[in-house]
């Protein structure tokens, strides 16, 4: 009897651990499953290693620096690489970009990188790229987190922290003002990540100064002319404002001409500050038309196959692979320039 009981556990104890490694196979920890294929997808989806593999690269715009960077940097890195890339360029819509994640997984790519253009407009389609098995990498923007976890639904986000990149502008701005302003915030496109996150970051430290004020806020789509158009109406109604605080390069630069249309000096009557590192920018800088732009590096294409390569070695990948960003100033924009850190 006593034996038998023995026997009946060790088949039982034999079998849960066969069990607990599959379900530690499949799912939880962002690593690799090598060459064992499963259909088994509760988990994160497997990567089996091979000599080179059909990328998918889903776009959400690729209208201005920022993105044509980003673009160029995936495509030199998968040919740096010997892999293929199929790309899709989904025009700023969500619509359009879930068809066109759609598209790809109907292509069976080895793996799905996609620039999502908001929190929640992708993610159904991030849902079915791992309901087919395709491991999906999140590049430059995320997902809510309430409705799909990095690894456990896609493998990785990488990109900047951009809650920091605000409130590194909004310390700046209180330094350059000696805590008194009148602020202009240009938000980027409504649920971007990069713009939810960097209106938070930028908010809630200017919370803390009550010489800080955000007089006006609007969504300027992180594009150049919208911010143009937006700047001139808000400028009727603003015209005491002081310093412009804008989520990307391009609209600092519609804001800029605004500015100068209405006769005011962009960086002596209104500071400007922005985000990302685009060519234009530093050169706005070293025209003293604007204070400061915090780098949001576009280069993602490296770090991207890296963690492609990563994975498929079977290797545990951080749920977030933070970009490194620089900052650019009088101090250095210059230099910056020449060195050809700008895009
Ligand atoms: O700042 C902007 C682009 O998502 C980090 O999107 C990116 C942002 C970048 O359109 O220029």
């Amino acid at each position: 009897m006593k034996q038998y009981i023995f026997s009946r556990l060790g088949v039982f104890s034999l079998l849960s651990l066969i069990l607990g490694s599959m379900i530690l196979a499949g799912c939880g920890s962002s690593s690799g499953t090598g060459s064992s294929a499963s259909t088994n997808c509760n988990g994160l989806a497997p990567h089996p290693k091979k000599a080179h593999y059909r990328i998918g690269f889903s776009q959400e715009v690729d209208n201005a620096p920022w993105r044509i960077a980003e673009t160029t940097s995936v495509q030199e890195a998968a040919s740096a690489a010997g892999d293929t890339v199929i790309y899709t360029d989904a025009q700023n819509s969500d619509s359009k970009q879930v068809s066109d994640i759609q598209s790809i997984i109907a292509q069976h790519p080895d793996v799905l990188l996609i620039s999502p253009l908001t929190e929640d407009g992708e993610v159904s389609a991030i849902q079915q790229a791992h309901a087919n098995c395709i491991p999906v990498i999140l590049l430059d923007r995320d997902a809510d987190h309430a409705k799909v976890t990095p690894g456990k639904d896609y493998v990785t986000f990488i990109g900047s922290d951009f809650v920091k990149e605000g409130q590194r502008v909004a310390d700046w701005m209180f330094q350059a003002t000696h805590g008194n302003a009148k602020i202009i915030e240009l938000q980027g496109t409504t649920g971007a990540s990069a713009a939810v996150n960097r209106t938070q970051g930028f908010n809630n430290e200017i919370a803390s100064h009550p010489g800080m004020k955000i007089i006006a806020s609007q969504d300027a789509n992180f594009d150049r002319a919208t911010a143009l158009k937006v700047m001139q109406t808000l400028l009727q109604s603003h015209p005491d404002v002081t310093t412009v605080c804008a989520e990307n390069d391009e609209m600092a630069l519609g804001a800029i001409d605004a500015l100068k249309a209405a006769g005011k000096t962009p960086g002596k009557d209104v500071l400007v500050s922005s985000i990302d590192g685009e060519n234009g920018a530093l050169q706005a800088i070293m025209a003293g038309e604007e204070g400061i732009v915090i780098q949001c590096n576009p280069r993602l294409g490296p770090a991207a196959f890296q963690a492609i390569n990563d994975y498929a070695n079977g290797k545990t990948l951080p749920t977030w692979i933070v970009s490194q960003d620089n900052q650019y100033t009088t101090a250095n924009a210059a230099q910056a320039y020449k060195a050809g850190d700008g895009f």
